[in-house]
């Protein structure tokens, strides 16, 4: 290998749990959605992708290790989008000695072998794609010492990597600003509040099934997108999602559990209404998971206030935020109903179900 043209980055990044759903494109080519979305990017205690790019003029073609297995990705456009828009962006590297070891613009020739880890289910509608390609895009962009020409310029790539990826480029509560231009340079992530702003906040993830959902987002928004009347109501211009996502980002900056809760709520059950109003019917929550949504409102009647709110994306497996102060409580009752021990911080049932605050 040519040592002296090899360069190489190995970072990490955090998945995010949308509290405002992103379902629907507007542009498939661009990977623009239909409408904005708002997410908590969780910290990288427990599910982050660890990703390591080695760039160099050697390499014959761009190759990607996914949790140890190589995936071909000579037709892949999403990955290819995400390598070669952050190469354009390629700016000059020095070496150690502030010798230019490649001139700005001049990575043309370089290559990538990237290697992707999980520390969670992939596929399994825990947002590892988010995870994935936000992690791709920020290592690609040390790597190339790439720089914006306009802020959030890697955030539009990161979108054509996956839609929900531009909201893990930042930490805190993001929101997805879907943009109105043709050709999607305005359609990127934004941080509302940072990760300082509510240190209170917790996620508890039970993981129901860690089996790869059998609808892919991609696929189940595209069948959606045609056959949902739902899915217009929801998304159109001063409709639902416009509405939530003003009280919601006004919630969080005002650190309100009760109304970022219940909007929180709320907006899984409408994307989980639009998913049983596509036609074929999409079902990615089962009936452990609708048995979840039944404690946490039982709880909530309890406590006389919303405490703990649960969000689902796509797949059974759930989320519940809550307070600091209630968190130990949240997963006392969640081991009451499926009862576990507890292994490494983690809450472990039969090797199947987990969660951690
Ligand atoms: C979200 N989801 O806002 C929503 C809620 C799933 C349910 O973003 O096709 O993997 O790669 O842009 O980002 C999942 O969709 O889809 C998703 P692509 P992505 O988190």
């Amino acid at each position: 290998m040519d040592s002296k043209h090899t360069f190489t980055c190995t970072l990490s990044s955090g998945t995010n749990i949308a509290c405002i759903k992103y379902w629907g494109k507007k542009s498939v080519a661009l990977n623009t959605p239909i409408n904005s979305s708002v997410s908590v990017t969780l910290d990288q205690k427990d599910l982050k992708t660890v990703t390591t790019v080695v760039a160099s003029k050697s390499f014959e073609k761009n190759r990607l290790w996914l949790n140890g297995t190589e995936e071909d990705v000579t037709n892949s456009k999403r990955f290819n989008a995400c390598v070669d828009g952050v190469r354009r962006m390629g700016g000059e590297r020095r070496g150690e000695g502030k010798e230019v070891l490649v001139e700005k613009g001049g990575w043309g020739d370089y290559k990538v072998h990237v290697s992707s880890m999980n520390t969670f289910p992939t596929a399994a509608g825990l947002a590892s794609s988010a995870a994935g390609y936000s992690a791709l895009v920020k290592c690609l962009a040390e790597v190339f010492c790439a720089s914006e020409s306009y802020p959030g310029e890697l955030s539009t790539i990161a979108r054509q990597g996956s839609g929900s990826a531009c909201r893990s480029l930042q930490g805190g509560f993001v929101a997805w600003r879907m943009g109105s231009k043709a050709d999607g340079s305005d359609s990127m992530a934004e941080q509302v509040c940072n990760e300082n702003h509510w240190p209170e906040m917790r996620a508890v993830i039970l993981v129901i099934s860690d089996l790869k959902k059998d609808t892919s987002s991609t696929e189940g928004m595209g069948t959606s997108v045609d056959t949902s009347e739902l899915l217009g109501f929801r998304a159109r211009e001063g409709g639902v999602v416009d509405r939530r996502m003003e009280l919601i980002e006004k919630a969080y900056k005002e650190r309100d559990f009760e109304a970022f809760g219940k909007v929180t709520m709320q907006d899984s059950n409408q994307f989980h209404a639009t998913c049983l109003d596509t036609y074929p019917p999409i079902f990615y929550m089962n009936d452990t998971s609708k048995s979840v949504i039944k404690i946490v409102h039982a709880y909530n009647a309890w406590k006389g206030r919303v405490a703990a709110a649960y969000t689902f994306d796509a797949g059974p497996n759930a989320v519940i935020y809550c307070l600091d102060d209630v968190v130990d409580e949240v997963l006392a009752l969640m081991l009451q109903y499926y009862p576990g021990r507890r292994l490494d911080g983690r809450y472990v049932r039969d090797g199947e179900a987990w969660g951690r605050a």
